[in-house]
Order: structure tokens, then sequence, then C-alpha cells
């Protein structure tokens, strides 16, 4: 752990004097995983803590895929002891999403959410924004953990490209900077950690609302890999804690996990 880089006032002082919301931010240089990290503070029992890095060797995405996390991007995970049941846990991982992405809008980026986690930038050029050319700006990975009494928290993970060029990303990817230009990191971080205190203390149907507003899947065709046979069709809706509503051929669907991709809509 270390105290970060004065210059730009990105380290765990700095981030926790304007900072709205309830938690302590540890800050590293360069770590491992912020999720592994935040898992050893939930086994000893710490909640409201925000493990932020500037660079990660090993970040994580969804089903074990590696997570690109050079020096300049955010890469944080926060520890809360859920004041849910176990069942809508998944809200908070909406909720990361709605957050990141509304702090993303706050920096002037038009991003949006595809279901279930992704943070995107659509390309713009159709005025539908239904090209299905989106770029990843963001992505969150959500976990449980148990502290050694066997309490339950839950770790939120987000990955935003944030100071970074996409050239130092994987292909698909876009970032903050090659949106916007320069980005002062510690006034995002800020901004996102206090819309994620707002979402997480709201209800699950305020949380889907917000989602519903931020969403570009809604209304598009889609194909989500589920495991089994793809299902594809029209999204039409979330509903609790995080399903996606798929009106397709054979009726409607819903889908609680899976990879989730825009297909481009037929001409007409
Ligand atoms: C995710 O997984 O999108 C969840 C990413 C969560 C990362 C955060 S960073 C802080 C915390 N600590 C961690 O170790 N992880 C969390 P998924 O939907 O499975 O997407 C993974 C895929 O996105 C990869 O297979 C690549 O194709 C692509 N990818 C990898 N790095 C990327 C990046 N920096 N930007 C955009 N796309 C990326």
């Amino acid at each position: 752990m270390s105290g970060g880089d004065p210059a730009s006032e990105y380290n765990a002082a700095a981030i926790e004097r304007g900072l709205d919301a309830p938690f302590a931010v540890e800050y590293h240089d360069s770590i491992g995983s912020t999720n592994d990290r935040a898992r050893e503070l939930a086994a000893a029992g710490e909640a409201s803590i925000v493990v932020l890095a500037d660079e990660q060797t090993g970040g994580r995405g969804r089903l074990d895929r590696e997570w690109s996390s050079p020096s300049g991007g955010i890469w944080c995970s926060i520890v809360v002891r859920p004041e849910r049941p176990p069942e809508s846990v998944p809200i908070l991982t909406l909720a990361a999403a709605v957050a990141t992405t509304r702090a993303a809008r706050e920096a002037g980026i038009d991003a949006g959410i595809k279901w279930p986690n992704d943070v995107l930038v659509p390309d713009g050029s159709d005025a539908d924004r239904s090209s299905g050319d989106d770029r990843k700006l963001a992505g969150i990975l959500t976990e449980t953990a148990h502290s050694e009494e066997g309490e339950r928290f839950v770790i939120v993970g987000i990955g935003l490209n944030a100071d970074l060029d996409p050239d130092q990303l994987p292909e698909g990817s876009t970032s903050m900077r090659a949106q916007v230009g320069a980005v002062d990191r510690r006034l995002v971080v800020q901004r996102l950690l206090e819309r994620f205190d707002e979402l997480r203390c709201s209800s699950d149907d305020e949380v889907l609302d917000a989602w519903r507003e931020d969403a570009l899947t809604l209304g598009r065709q889609v194909r989500v890999e589920t495991g089994d046979d793809p299902i594809v069709g029209k999204a039409v809706d979330v509903t609790a804690p995080g399903s996606l509503v798929i009106d397709t051929i054979h009726g409607r669907e819903r889908v609680h996990a899976g990879d989730c991709e825009h297909l481009r809509p037929v001409e007409e």
C-alpha cells in the first residue's frame, strides 16, 4: 500500500476528503486484484471500505476471464454488508452499473448499460443508437464473501477505463480519456461511490427504474448465451433481481445470467 502520487492527488486521503459517502478508502499503487484484497477485508469482518488500485496485475472479469488493468484506470472493489436478503443481492450489481454510468455521464460521456453489467459507449452513428458497434468502458464483477464469524458480505468490483488510451486495452474497449480527454480520477471515483451509496440504500424498484433509464439493451434484438441454447429475441424489460425479459419466437423468456450480444437491426 502507498500514499499514491501527491501530484495527481489520487490517494486514499485525497479521495476520502471530498467524499460524501460513508466509505473508507485503501489505496494501492499496484495489486493483484482489488476483489481478492476486498475478500481478505471481508474475512476480517470489515465493511464500508473501498479497495482502490492504480494498476492490477491479476484483474479478473466474470467466469475468470482476464480484465486488463494498466496504470491509469479506476480499479476498485467496495465491501458492503448487504441490507437485503440474499436473493436480492444481484440488484447491487445493477446499482453499480448505474452508478458507473452516471459518473461517466457527469464527465460528459454518453454511456449506457448493456445487460447485465457492461457500461458501453454507443458508436453514435445511428440516431437510435442501435448500430451494435458499442465499445466497452467499464465492467462489474460482484462476488459474495463471508467473515470468519460467518457474516455475509458483498464485494462489488468495478473496472472503469479512465485515464488510458484504447491501445492499452483489448480490442472493442474505449476509455474516458478517448471520449473526453484527460480525466481527474479522484473526482470520478468520488462521484461513482456517492451514486452507488445512494442506490444501495434505495428500494429494488428504484434501482430497476434507474437501470431501465440508463439501459442500451431494452428494445434491442439480443442473443444471450446461457450455457444451453442461446436465447434470441427482443429485450423488453429487466425485473428483480436483475433478470432480462426477452420476447422470442417461442414466447416470453426470463434470463438470470449470461453473456448478452446486441444484434444489428435487420435492414428494412
Ligand atoms: C467484466 O467481466 O466486465 C467484469 C470486470 C470487473 C473488473 C473489476 S476491476 C476491479 C475488480 N477487481 C477485479 O479483479 N475485477 C474487478 P466480463 O463481462 O467477463 O468481461 C471480460 C471481458 O472484457 C474480457 O474477456 C475482455 O474481452 C474484455 N476486457 C478485458 N479487459 C477490459 C478492459 N479494461 N476494458 C474493456 N474490456 C475489457
